[in-house]
């Protein structure tokens, strides 16, 4: 912390001290009270869908607070064999608290599901506003990047690799700011892990090559992000899987003409196969990237702070507002029902 002031680690320091004292007051009123519920909570609707449950629009009986409640099925995450990466989605949420990073309150479980508890953010996904835009300006893309970055770098600080970058999973609070949700595959990393997850646009060559990897797969896909977001497609894009991964593996870039000198720069930089030449995977680590040209403008201490003013304030008529998510057919089976319990066994630390 002393070292706040000088060079550009405030990056990983600040981010990380100002965040864990805002949250170690908070979480400890919330363990001071009783294991949570789903009765502790008003249904309200379902704000996205997944392939083993669903997120759902909450407001809590007693402060009158919306909250987003995912709900897991434990027979489809033990039927997908997800069982580790629910795990590890809980504790490196549990364990980590930041600016831009979506806040977990809390988990519990019943027979039949299990139940996340976070901040309700209610400005929708970076993935409905850019395809409304078609394309963000860079100024716009630069914003957004520069958050995502704060994000990743962050948790990189803390050995964890986020590996699901996408627009999907990036929200929009109700000031504009961004907070990245979804640590479905988010890992605790030494250095090198041997998993194969995440979604086809946005994987790395090493990902598809069985390849160890680490860290450098979150510079890849914010790579492809700031790609996307200029020029409203990704990079690699393919209506053919096999001929995606092809291109992902060849790496050969196109520009629309639009792209900037300096972002056509950066990008060549952070979506290269060759690891020993990605930005954010040298000796340098992430100060190639926040040191970039294309980032020159950018005051990442300010913008860790949330003092530059987002690009884009989303509609909102009162708290519990949800129409900046799509709508979804709601399902009539109730929750928590009482029934057998026969995958207990596989969350008992939930
Ligand atoms: C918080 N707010 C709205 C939607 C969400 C989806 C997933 C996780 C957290 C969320």
């Amino acid at each position: 912390m002393e070292n706040k002031q000088h060079g550009k680690d405030f990056v990983e320091e600040g981010g990380q001290i100002a965040a864990k004292e805002q949250k170690g007051d908070e979480k400890q009123q919330v363990g001071e009270h009783a294991k949570l519920e789903l009765t502790d909570f008003r249904l309200l609707r379902t704000l996205g869908t997944g392939s083993f449950g669903r997120v759902h629009l909450v407001q809590s009986k007693h402060n009158g607070r919306y909250y987003a409640i995912k709900v897991l099925k434990k027979m489809e995450i033990v039927r997908l064999k997800q069982v580790a990466h629910t795990k590890n989605e809980r504790d490196v949420l549990m364990s980590i608290s930041h600016p831009f990073i979506v806040n977990l309150w809390g988990t519990f479980q019943d027979d039949v599901n299990l139940y996340m508890v976070m901040d309700y953010v209610p400005g929708g996904e970076l993935f409905s506003y850019l395809r409304k835009s078609k394309r963000f300006s860079e100024s716009t893309a630069k914003f957004y990047a520069a958050e995502v970055l704060l994000a990743i770098v962050y948790l990189h600080g803390h050995d964890v690799c986020y590996r699901d970058l996408k627009p999907e999973n990036i929200l929009i609070d109700s000031t504009g700011n961004i907070r990245i949700t979804d640590f479905g595959f988010a890992k605790r990393v030494p250095d090198v892990t041997w998993t194969l997850c995440g979604t086809p646009d946005y994987l790395a060559p090493e990902v598809i090559q069985s390849k160890g990897y680490g860290k450098a797969v979150d510079f890849w896909s914010l790579g492809i992000l700031i790609y996307e977001m200029l020029a409203g497609y990704p990079p690699f894009y393919d209506e053919s899987q096999f001929r995606l991964y092809e291109k992902i593996l060849t790496s050969e870039l196109k520009f629309p003409p639009h792209f900037s000198a300096e972002a056509r720069d950066l990008l060549k930089h952070l979506l290269t196969s060759d690891l020993t030449r990605r930005y954010g995977n040298l000796k340098n680590g992430y100060r190639d990237v926040t040191e970039h040209p294309w980032f020159g403008d950018m005051d990442f201490e300010k913008m860790l702070h949330r003092q530059v003013p987002a690009p884009y304030v989303p509609p909102l008529s009162g708290d519990g507002d949800a129409s900046n998510f799509d709508q979804y057919p709601e399902e009539k089976m109730p929750y928590g029902l009482p029934h057998s319990d026969p995958y207990g066994r596989y969350f008992k630390e939930f």
